[in-house]
């Protein structure tokens, strides 16, 4: 039987500030507790590009060695981590980044208030910066669904840069109704149209993913041949 996903897309503005007309927000209900914002414009573009090239230039990037299914990697793209002393370090990939002080940085922190007043409630204290040189560079199937970030993590992704395109995949699930186990193979017949999101995260964009989407769906962002430009993604997280 065909999975059936009820998909709800909801678009808003976000017109408490009259200068913020500009600012939908697509809300869509992935169901199961799982949901995504996701806002184009949420940066103006000339601001985008300054904070893209302070960004490229002055972060201290690295390409570490990832391990992957027991097998050590390259990672397929630069990274670098920053946030607030005391908390709980992160490790990924068998990857133990070093945690780099917002007050080295300004402009995370101007960023990171952006994020804070378009998600009343939030409080980020962390953020993963990825930098994608060319099409070649990419991220894999995965869920941020480390222990540091509780069981249902909100994480805000701000792109700059390059387009590049973002899929959500629902995870499959490895109990049938029954509750015994099935092979991949039938559980891979039973996907839908609903059970893949795909998003071209717009320089300047807005993502965010919350509720259930790291437990219930995994994302990645695949090699492009024909993306030639850098993309800086900053993915704001909070560490418990
Ligand atoms: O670059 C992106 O848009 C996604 C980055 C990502 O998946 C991650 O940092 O976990």
């Amino acid at each position: 039987m065909m999975s059936v996903l009820k998909l709800k897309a909801v678009s808003e503005s976000t017109n408490s500030n009259p200068n913020d007309t500009a600012k939908k927000r697509q809300i869509v209900d992935l169901g199961n507790g799982s949901e995504v914002i996701y806002i184009q414009r949420f940066l103006s573009s000339d601001q985008s590009w300054k904070w893209f090239d302070y960004l490229d230039k002055q972060i201290p990037w690295t390409r570490p060695t990832i391990r992957v299914f027991g097998k050590c990697f390259l990672q397929p793209r630069d990274s670098c981590y920053v946030a607030t002393p005391g908390l709980t370090e992160l490790t990924y990939s068998g990857y133990q980044p070093h945690a780099y002080s917002w007050d080295d940085y300004p402009v995370l922190k101007d960023i990171l208030d952006a994020v804070h007043k378009a998600l009343p409630g939030s409080s980020f204290n962390s953020v993963l910066l990825n930098r994608y040189k060319s099409g070649n560079d990419c991220v894999g199937w995965h869920a941020d669904d480390e222990k540091v970030y509780g069981p249902t993590p909100e994480i805000a992704s701000v792109s700059f840069g390059c387009e590049r395109e973002f899929i959500l995949k629902k995870r499959p699930s490895k109990k049938s109704r029954d509750g015994s186990d099935e092979p991949a193979s039938k559980r891979l017949k039973k996907s839908s149209p609903g059970d893949q999101h795909s998003y071209t995260l717009k320089h300047g964009s807005l993502l965010v993913m919350r509720g259930n989407t790291q437990r219930d769906w995994i994302h990645s962002v695949p090699k492009r041949a024909k993306a030639e430009a850098t993309r800086i993604n900053l993915t704001f997280r909070l560490v418990f």
